[in-house]
């Protein structure tokens, strides 16, 4: 049964009268927001509830994505998208005189995340339910997402993201599920009746307390879970924490996200935290193993449980499985393993050595003393099994400890079935360069998933103009099945449906501009190209490398060169302790002042970093892109998404061959994507034969002389400092991201999106070529492939529930 606006209004006003004792017109859009949740709440609590029923019934596999970062951003509009009902809602509350995009804004953005790896955590939740397979999260409900961002003097402020301040409005208080986790004090083996068994003292026993949100398949009647993990004293030890402080210190371990890891302390917090929610997570699905589906005999475990580590983080799972296994339910040692290996699979996110995580084996035997014993025995019985098969070398290139420090990728990749990339790109470096030795080793083990985007909400819920003109061209089916999507390209030369598309991205535009305005105060010209880097702030993202264009245009304007009305727009987050990346924001602040300020440039160029980058402010810039800038280091991106949030939203691409860029590329042709810079194999060499010397390259080139002089010669003010550490920086030798080397061609590329900015009619093509081939980055599809290959899922049967 479908919902009518009259029964919508109905339940509407209903909650409005229980929880605020109003009517509907004197609601606040806040209050509105609460009672509209609530009767979503209501609206998909049976089949949230039918799920897990089927799910025990049917003991189908499930696969549990441990991550500690997820990244949903808000729920509720994809919650109504997805129970089938956001049409009729808006419809309904607009006969009202509400406005659903205004109480929508009320939900505060859940940022349990720094970037991609997050948002794709939180991508994969929504497609396991709306593909009907029975996935489930684990993660951490931290109490302060990531920082809130604000400029003060150009500067980046990190704010604490108080996003529980009033209450979420989805998740379950599972306090029945609750388990305990033990930290610090010692442990000793005794033997208790001929199995080796520890006995601890000392230290602290945590209560972990999950939180549930559904996650709402889309229109098929499954509703699987989110479960984060809070940390709690525990009722009967409340007599040992007596103190503020003491209770602080337990209660801390949830508040967070990636504390500041430069000192001991944050890496020590960090740590706690991985085990934490690792520990708590194996031990709930150990539970309802044993407790709901009655079994005992662990070998059949991996039919009913699949765990996926998202990056190294959660490695601590294979140990820790191995100790629950073997500790408390007295499985043998190889019978442990041969299950854990059958349980466990695991992603690699990025080449970059400061994501591959090492703990210090001190801190780790002291935290958790057992785990580290059980970490040496792994280590200790993979070299013994490769003694004499391999050389020493490769033992000792391979195995988990090593100077003093237990490395985590080597237990993820030696304790999983299944190690795989984000792109096709990125997994072959994994091969041939970064896990070479591990891929001689297990060549089965290793596979490509090439990750995919939430087509859902970034164009059915952030561009729903754009989605009207799919179904009138194509018809309906694509929101269910994007092989559909393909059929766009049938409209390649019907006008009426390219300047549809040019209206389209023309009204995306002027609300972005609206905003713009509302929160800076800067007006922007909605006819200008907008031209959009979205990501984290990071030195091989290459913000730099836009930073220096928008240098050579003020100079090219400010000369009399004319070039066609741009504006840069940016949305980044650097890490508290990346100096250098504060130093890039505080630099590209002081330049949009400087630029936006100058009657000389008179509005040809604008340059906005909008505040406090997150996915509510995504889906209101992407809609409105109209060139996507993918500038990374070539090999240094493993894939990246927002490519594919702003291809699908039909902007141009500007790329380098790396990541994810290559398949799209491949996808839309060579005619709908500028490429530029170097590739993979010119920079291997540079590395490998330390032969790059940007300073010759300045020295010989008097454009981009010019353009990286105007950091350190006083044009930009307030930023003498900064501009002379990005000076510096660009002309080492030890720069490892090239910026000066691809930076006349990326002069070159720039070029090119003006000379195709003149004809609207060819743009409006290449859009539409880039919207239509969007369909392969469909998340649906990368699901799929995870749940064949890696995770051997089936989909579960679930009777479709009236609302
Ligand atoms: C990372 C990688 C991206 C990748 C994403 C998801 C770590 O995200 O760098 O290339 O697409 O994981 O696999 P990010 O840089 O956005 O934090």
């Amino acid at each position: 049964m479908q919902l009518t606006k009259d029964e919508f209004k109905k339940k509407l006003k209903n909650k409005v009268n229980i929880y605020f004792e109003e009517e509907l017109d004197e609601a606040s859009n806040s209050e509105l927001y609460t009672a509209l949740s609530g009767v979503v709440r209501d609206g998909y609590a049976p089949q949230w509830r039918r799920t897990r029923i089927s799910e025990a019934d049917q003991g189908q596999k499930q696969v549990y994505y441990f991550s500690i970062e997820f990244l949903p951003g808000t729920l509720l509009k994809t919650n109504l998208l997805n129970l089938g009902w956001l049409d009729t809602v808006r419809a309904a509350l607009s006969d009202l005189g509400l406005d659903l995009d205004k109480i929508a804004a009320a939900e505060p953005d859940m940022a349990l995340g720094n970037g991609g790896l997050g948002r794709l955590a939180a991508a994969f939740m929504d497609s396991l339910a709306s593909t009907g397979y029975t996935g489930n999260g684990n993660g951490i409900r931290y109490k302060y997402g990531l920082f809130k961002q604000k400029f003060v003097n150009g500067y980046q402020k990190e704010l604490p993201n108080d996003w529980l301040k009033k209450d979420d409005h989805w998740e379950v208080r599972r306090e029945s599920k609750s388990v305990l986790v033990r930290f610090g004090g010692k442990v000793r083996m005794v033997d208790d009746n001929g199995w080796m068994t520890p006995q601890y003292e000392g230290g602290d026993v945590v209560r972990a307390v999950p939180y549930d949100t559904a996650i709402v398949g889309y229109r098929d009647g499954v509703t699987n879970t989110l479960r984060l993990w809070d940390a709690e004293i525990p009722p009967e030890e409340e007599l040992s924490y007596p103190t503020i402080s003491d209770r602080r210190r337990i209660e801390d371990l949830t508040s967070i996200l990636y504390p500041d890891d430069s000192n001991y302390e944050g890496r020590l917090l960090r740590l706690k935290q991985e085990y934490f929610f690792v520990s708590a997570g194996l031990q709930s699905i150990l539970d309802y193993y044993v407790k709901k589906l009655g079994n005992k005999d662990f070998t059949k475990l991996p039919d009913y449980v699949a765990v996926h580590i998202n990056d190294t983080h959660p490695a601590m799972a294979i140990a820790e499985l191995m100790r629950l296994l073997v500790d408390e339910h007295r499985v043998d040692w190889e019978t442990a393993w041969d299950i854990t290996l059958k349980v466990m699979s695991y992603t690699n996110h990025t080449i970059m050595s400061e994501a591959m995580e090492k703990w210090d084996t001190n801190m780790l035997s002291q935290l958790l003393p057992r785990i580290m014993q059980i970490i040496t025995e792994i280590d200790r019985r993979y070299c013994a099994y490769l003694n004499g098969q391999v050389s020493n070398d490769v033992i000792e290139r391979t195995r988990i400890i090593k100077n003093g420090q237990v490395q985590m990728a080597h237990l993820a990749i030696i304790g999983s079935h299944s190690i795989n990339g984000v792109a096709a790109l990125h997994t072959q470096l994994l091969e041939t360069k970064v896990l070479k030795d591990f891929y001689n080793l297990y060549p089965d083990r290793f596979n490509n998933k090439t990750n995919g985007i939430t087509l859902r909400r970034w164009l059915q819920i952030a561009n729903p103009e754009l989605s009207d003109l799919l179904d009138q061209t194509i018809g309906k089916d694509w929101r269910k099945n994007s092989d559909k999507m393909l059929n766009f390209e049938k409209y390649y030369n019907d006008t009426l449906v390219l300047e549809r598309i040019n209206q389209i991205k023309l009204d995306n535009k002027k609300k972005l501009a609206e905003f713009i305005k509302e929160q800076m105060g800067v007006e922007v010209d909605p006819n200008a190209i907008f031209d959009v880097q979205v990501k984290r702030l990071h030195e091989y993202k290459r913000q730099t490398l836009k930073l220096l264009h928008i240098l050579k245009l003020y100079q090219d304007l400010k000369a009399g060169i004319d070039h066609p009305k741009r504006v840069v727009i940016f949305g980044a987050k650097a890490a508290p302790s990346y100096v250098f990346a504060k130093q890039v924001i505080k630099v590209i602040n002081e330049t949009a002042n400087m630029i936006n300020s100058d009657p000389d440039i008179n509005g040809k160029l604008k340059v906005i970093f909008l505040e406090n980058y997150d996915v509510s402010l995504a889906e209101k810039i992407i809609p409105a892109a109209d060139v996507s800038e993918q500038i990374s280091t070539t090999t240094k991106e493993a894939s990246g998404t927002s490519n594919m949030k702003l291809m699908a939203n039909g902007a141009l691409t500007v790329a380098t061959m790396d990541g994810a860029n290559i398949e799209i590329a491949d996808a839309v042709g060579e005619d709908n994507i500028i490429t530029f810079g170097l590739n993979k194999d010119q920079v291997y060499k540079y590395y490998a034969e330390h032969s790059y010397h940007p300073r010759e390259m300045y020295e010989s080139d008097p454009v981009m002389k010019k353009t990286v002089d105007a950091l350190t010669d006083g044009t930009i003010p307030n930023c003498f400092s900064e501009g002379q550490a990005l000076a510096n920086k660009f002309l080492s030798d030890n720069e490892q991201f090239f910026v000066l080397a691809d930076f006349a061609d990326y002069l070159k590329a720039q070029e090119k999106v003006e000379q195709e900015w003149k004809d609207k009619h060819s743009w409006a093509q290449m859009s539409l070529v880039n919207i239509a081939h969007s369909e392969r980055f469909d998340v649906d599809k990368t699901i799929e492939r995870y749940a064949q290959d890696i995770w051997h899922l089936k989909k579960l049967k679930v009777e479709k529930v009236d609302h």
